[in-house]
């Protein structure tokens, strides 16, 4: 992960936020939200951008920016904002993460009710008094509630994709202590859970090296304190304040603990009952005879669900939602392989809001070793989104075709697609006569999330041209709940239409539950990053983790289908309702 571009964007994002609390100039604020937006979706490291020099080429940053940049690699932080951290109240600073808080908000309660610290925000919200201000009012004072229960949440437990990146480096530095046989991820990260409480590690390695693997361990660079260091457990919070447990056991053992420490608790316990039933007991040093603890194995984790009689099943769905008796009955359907996805259908470039040109995705997704995907832009009624325009769509078309030439050759498609906006009745902001001419549509909801949307989805289901029903409930994990939407509805006239439903890495949108209800009625559902950066891309392989916890199966998930069969996708629905019509 890019840890300065975080850092540095968290800074400038702050930066504009006191600067709106204290009332300055409009323009200066707004420069520095737009530098802050940049730097947190480049996909290079901003350190070697200043190496290179290239800093002063970034759109919209200008010399006093570039100063900042450089002061914060050299120091570690910029001067400005440490000095305006301290005209506002801690507490408020705070409070300004918050989904659905601004700084405006904030200045209004701190001049007119006096608030200072967040109990006394929680108290003028209600007891009514922030309510009675003017611009306010009792609904907008409930979303600002659920605004911080949300965000609260949040910050217990880690959204899976930051989860996932935070542990692949502290992998890969494991990695580098030579004495380790074998590592993997366990916990609820191996299962690719939504969201993670801590992130779990497990090492095998011979007994005479675990002290200095839990040393190497306790030295993690982005380390903020141990909490405990021993011979076979360690706790380490990094500096971000999330925690990590590390684990050592024998290669003997390797299999039962995998199977052990990657939960789910409830699935273990159903697992160790009925083992017992068979005689047998279950650990993480191994599966024994009961009666005399004779060891019969355990050093991988496939012998361990032999030896109790099952299939091996994927952690993903090891939760006890009756995947055990599936497993008991040799009946588990075979779900989705990362490796079986041969493309992405959403992501958005340069054109709509998207940081990387058509060039750089095609490029990056190209090397990637996908065989086509969807440059999906938004349409023009996005406007903060610069969303295209017919016309802009009908260039964006040359660009893509002048790009096929070069790629087709090489076994790589770029397909002409869109994200256009579901509006507010449920039309689409695109006449059909241009949604004809796209390869693939993606349409989505961008706009009233605080009604029920069925009505809309389901018209946008009934226009031939649209193939994928972009993040479906809207919501947005720590942000947003979603919009009041019945799922039945939506899952049937999918089937019926033959229109996709998305799994949405970065939003978890659809749920797993939402999935699994797809593959029991045979709807196809679809996987895409929805990147506005090529550094998104790669995380394509988190939404089939996610799309795999929801038990899909390789025959509906849209991305297991190679060029022709997407374009037969498409194809099957324009004739489908061509004729109902
Ligand atoms: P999290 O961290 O809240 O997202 O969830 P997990 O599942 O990663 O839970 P964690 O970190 O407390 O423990 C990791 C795994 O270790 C857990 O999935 C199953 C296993 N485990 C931990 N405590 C127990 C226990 O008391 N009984 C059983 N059977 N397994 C446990
Ligand atoms: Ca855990
Ligand atoms: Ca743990
Ligand atoms: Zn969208």
């Amino acid at each position: 992960m890019l840890k300065k571009n975080k850092k540095l964007s968290e800074i400038f994002e702050k930066i504009a936020d006191i600067l709106e609390f204290l009332g300055d100039n409009p323009y200066r604020i707004g420069s520095y939200r737009r530098a802050a937006n940049l730097i947190s979706e480049l996909p290079e490291d901003i350190e070697e951008l200043h190496r290179e020099g290239k800093l002063s080429r970034l759109p919209g940053i200008g010399s006093s920016t570039v100063l900042k940049i450089e002061e914060f690699l050299n120091t570690g932080t910029v001067k400005k904002y440490e000095d305006l951290r301290r005209r506002v109240p801690e507490d408020l600073l705070e409070l300004m993460d918050v989904p659905g808080i601004g700084p405006k908000t904030l200045r209004i309660a701190y001049d007119k009710l006096g608030v200072r610290t967040k109990e006394d925000f929680l108290r003028v919200l209600k007891d009514g008094s922030l309510a009675k201000l003017p611009g306010f009012g009792p609904k907008k004072v409930e979303n600002i509630l659920k605004g911080i229960e949300l965000w609260q949440s949040a910050q217990e437990r880690i959204p899976l994709v930051e989860a996932y990146t935070m542990a692949q480096d502290v992998v890969e530095y494991m990695r580098k202590e030579k004495s380790i046989k074998d590592i993997s991820i366990a916990g609820s990260l191996r299962r690719m859970k939504e969201t993670i409480g801590d992130i779990d590690i497990l090492v095998t390695a011979d007994r005479k090296d675990w002290r200095k693997i839990h040393e190497h361990f306790a030295k993690y660079p982005e380390l903020n304190k141990v909490l405990a260091k021993g011979e076979t457990k360690s706790s380490i919070v990094l500096k971000n304040g999330r925690q990590v447990d590390l684990r050592t056991v024998e290669p003997k053992s390797w299999g039962s603990a995998l199977q052990y420490f990657t939960g789910s608790k409830e699935h273990n316990i159903r697992v160790r009952d009925i083992a017992k039933e068979k005689g047998l007991k279950v650990n993480e040093y191994g599966v024994f005879r009961a009666d005399n603890d004779e060891w019969l194995g355990g050093e991988k984790e496939e012998e361990v669900y032999r030896l109790v009689g099952m299939q091996w099943i994927p952690p993903e769905i090891r939760e006890n939602w009756g995947e055990i008796e599936l497993a008991l009955e040799g009946k588990l359907p075979r779900l989705v392989e990362y490796d079986e996805i041969k493309g992405d259908f959403h992501m958005h470039t340069s054109w709509s809001d998207g940081i990387n040109p058509v060039e750089e995705v095609v490029d990056t997704a190209y090397r990637m070793g996908h065989e086509y995907i969807v440059i999906g832009d938004h349409s023009q009624s996005a406007r903060v989104a610069n969303g295209l325009t017919p016309e802009r769509y009908e260039k964006q078309w040359k660009l893509i075709e002048k790009l096929n030439e070069i790629y087709n050759p090489k076994g790589f498609y770029i397909l002409k697609g869109c994200e256009v906006d579901i509006l507010p009745d449920g039309s689409l902001d695109l006449p059909d006569s241009l949604l004809e001419g796209f390869d693939f549509v993606v349409a989505s909801i961008h706009s009233r999330f605080n009604q029920d949307n069925t009505y809309r989805i389901l018209k946008a289901m009934e226009n031939p041209y649209v193939n994928l029903i972009g993040h479906p409930t809207g919501k947005a994990y720590g942000q947003r709940e979603g919009y009041p939407l019945d799922m039945d509805k939506v899952i049937e006239l999918a089937k019926e239409t033959g229109t996709a439903l998305e799994v949405n890495t970065f939003r978890v949108d659809l749920s797993p539950e939402n999935i699994r209800r797809c593959m029991e009625a045979g709807v196809t559902i679809a996987v895409v990053t929805d990147a506005h950066s090529v550094a998104h891309l790669p995380y394509i392989r988190i939404g089939v983790g996610i799309a795999r916890r929801g038990w899909a199966v390789p025959e509906l998930v849209l991305n297991t289908r190679n060029l022709e069969g997407v374009r037969e996708f498409v194809k099957e629905k324009r004739k489908k309702l061509a004729r109902s019509q």
